[in-house]
């Protein structure tokens, strides 16, 4: 786990100023100057490729539940999480400290854990139902979490360009009141990217949707309320990125319950430990290792 102390007085001057952060506090995502090696983005690479082939070399619970893809020549989307706790290489580059450095000063937090990787690959594709990432926002699919402060980083493996259908992020939709309609959106299911954008002309709502297209070694960050998806891939060259996911310091699990009384259970919660009351412990050092402390 790192601090500021770790930090070099460079990596300093990169960390996002009062100004940004107010502006991320607006907006909900902030773009990162160049911070990550090619180095440690070329290993993870290989990890990320390895893990495709189903290795892996660190030892950590399997996961079942959470998407835990394998290559195969007809899958144009490939979802791995918990990449990091399969892939020393890819746990390398979650650990790179500028990364939970920038998430932390973000969410104007002293102490980050994480709560989850995501490793995604978009191959190239010509139909909508092949490689869109549906309109979504990261929480909710994580209603037992108290936090809305809780926050993205969206690493780039490779220079991230407009036709390699980047992630687009809705400015502003992290302050929007969800109401139902808006609701159907939440989740990945809506492949077709139009509906939400006829949805909020319909509704009258002013929006702007911000394309990240983003360099090797930057990353962007979103706010775990914004609106966020992704298109086809109508490039020749596979799109590669790690998303992870960031508890501020005051998250923790609350049981939420479906409408017919059941209990709700993430993915996460089937691999992580139990607390004293027998529910999901998010402060698990295992599967949610704390990655920034500024106590220490
Ligand atoms: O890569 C994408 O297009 C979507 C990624 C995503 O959903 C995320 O970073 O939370």
């Amino acid at each position: 786990m790192h601090n500021f102390n770790q930090l070099l007085p460079h990596e300093l001057a990169q960390l996002p100023t009062e100004a940004d952060i107010l502006q991320y506090e607006q907006r909900g995502w902030y773009i990162s100057p160049y911070v990550i090696s090619d180095d440690i983005i070329d290993a993870a690479v290989n990890g990320a490729d390895a893990l495709y082939r189903g290795e892996r070399n660190r030892n950590c619970p399997e996961i079942i539940g959470p998407a835990n893809d394998q290559w195969s020549q007809n899958k144009v989307l490939l979802n791995n999480e918990f990449a990091c706790l399969q892939r020393s290489e890819i746990w390398d580059l979650v650990s790179v400290p500028m990364i939970s450095a920038i998430a932390a000063t973000l969410a104007r937090t002293k102490q980050i854990r994480l709560f989850a990787d995501a490793l995604m690959c978009k191959y190239p594709a010509n139909n909508q139902d092949n490689g869109v990432f549906g309109w979504h926002t990261d929480k909710a699919y994580w209603p037992s979490c108290t936090s809305n402060n809780m926050l993205t980083a969206w690493v780039a493996m490779q220079d991230t360009t407009i036709d390699m259908g980047p992630m687009y992020v809705i400015e502003n939709s992290h302050h929007w009141d969800l109401d139902n309609g808006l609701k159907q959106f939440c989740a990945h299911g809506v492949k077709d990217l139009s509906l939400l954008e006829d949805y909020l002309q319909h509704s009258g709502l002013t929006y702007r949707s911000v394309p990240i297209t983003i360099k090797k070694g930057q990353m962007s960050f979103h706010h775990c309320n914004a609106f966020h998806g992704s298109a086809i891939n109508q490039s020749d060259l596979r799109r590669m990125s790690l998303t992870i996911h960031f508890q501020d310091e005051k998250n923790a699990y609350h049981p939420v319950f479906n409408e017919s009384g059941d209990r709700i259970i993430i993915g996460y919660d089937k691999i992580c430990r139990e607390d004293e009351h027998g529910y999901p412990d998010y402060h698990d050092p295992n599967i949610f290792p704390i990655l920034w402390n500024e106590y220490e």
